[in-house]
């Protein structure tokens, strides 16, 4: 089933100059194609739509500051199972509860910093999107 999805190296990522490494783990998955790609500065605006379903938890304000903090490298994947192929390759949210060889378990310590979002459903992917890329899909 080919998908597409919405993944974003995050701010932490891009300072740390791990872009292009976990790019390649990304274009390694055999048939999966990077459709678009973007290195772009969020406004706040974007990512409260973006992170809408957090408003109100505790870790809310400080994701959004963070994830203003730098620019982020926007792209679009499409491939076989690509949505839950690209969770698969970050690892869990919590860097130390992500297996080594997963991106963040390989680089992330921090729960925040966790360096890669990927649309975790069909409707979020479609969703996010709209959001980042209008017009595109
Ligand atoms: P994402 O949405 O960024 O792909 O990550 P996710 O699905 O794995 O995690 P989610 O629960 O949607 O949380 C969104 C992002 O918020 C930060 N976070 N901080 N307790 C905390 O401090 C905390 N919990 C979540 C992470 O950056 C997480 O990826
Ligand atoms: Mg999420």
């Amino acid at each position: 089933m080919t998908q597409r999805s919405l993944v974003l190296l995050k701010p932490d990522a891009v300072r740390r100059g791990l872009t292009g490494e976990i790019i390649s783990r990304i274009e390694r998955k055999a048939g999966w194609q990077i459709t678009a790609l973007e290195l772009r500065t969020l406004d706040t605006e974007t990512l409260e739509q973006h992170y809408g379903e957090h408003q109100g938890k505790p870790f809310y304000e400080p994701l959004v500051e963070f994830m203003a903090s730098g620019p982020v490298v926007a792209m679009v994947v499409e491939g076989e199972r690509v949505i839950e192929g690209v969770r698969a390759l970050a690892g869990p949210t919590d860097p130390i509860a992500a297996a080594p060889g997963s991106i963040r378990g390989d680089y992330g310590v921090i729960v925040r910093e966790n360096l890669i979002h990927a649309s975790d459903s069909e409707e979020s992917a479609e969703r996010e999107l709209k959001i980042f890329f209008p017009g595109r899909v």
